[in-house]
């Protein structure tokens, strides 16, 4: 699925993150920055030591926050390592520091010139956000940034399984009728 905005666009694939050929994937780092499972321990595996050498001097990552790295041997030139909330309840602040993940990510990109990028669903894994209420903040995070900065011309979401693709796929529909 494919939505214009303004001159940019946004788009849902189901797929792996470590394949993308945008200038930059987003990693869902933990904020030691030093590796884990999930889309982070993908990242580490396919783009080599290089990246990891280079995670050290930026840690710690708070969660909201976001750093700058080389894509190692991946097809992406850089990765952005962000780190999202761990959910307890929804009441931890976890929406607005998912939201700062997804705007740190994207401002990084446009300081450095980062035309398109692939993000996974930041924190419904391993930190456990539910995934519609996640896909919600994803999604019109990006809308909102791209109508503000035509610079960024592709943000594609790259999910992994089936159920998270609907979810996206279906948020996205109603976000767009909403408009
Ligand atoms: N490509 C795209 N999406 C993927 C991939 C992949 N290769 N692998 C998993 N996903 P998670 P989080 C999906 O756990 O919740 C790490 O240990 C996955 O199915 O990677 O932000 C870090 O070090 C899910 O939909 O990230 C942290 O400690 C989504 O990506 C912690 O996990 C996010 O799952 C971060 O947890």
């Amino acid at each position: 699925m494919r939505i214009a905005i303004k001159g940019s666009a946004v788009e849902l694939i189901k797929g792996d993150i470590t394949a993308q050929e945008t200038d930059a994937i987003v990693n869902a780092a933990n904020t030691t920055l030093s590796g884990g499972g999930g889309v982070d321990g993908a990242i580490h595996k396919a783009g080599g030591p290089s990246i990891m050498e280079e995670c050290k001097p930026l840690a710690p990552c708070p969660a909201g926050e976001a750093r700058l790295t080389g894509g190692g041997q991946l097809k992406a030139k850089h990765v952005i390592h962000t780190v999202g909330p761990v959910y307890k309840d929804g009441r931890h602040n976890e929406p607005r520091l998912l939201e700062k993940s997804y705007r740190s990510s994207l401002e990084l990109a446009s300081k450095h010139r980062i035309r398109s990028l692939a993000f996974p669903s930041i924190s419904t894994g391993a930190y456990r956000y539910p995934v519609e209420e996640a896909a919600r903040i994803a999604l019109s995070t990006v809308g909102g940034y791209l109508v503000q900065h035509p610079e960024i011309e592709l943000v594609r979401f790259v999910l992994f399984d089936d159920k998270t693709y609907k979810i996206y796929q279906r948020t996205l529909e109603e976000l767009s009728v909403g408009e």
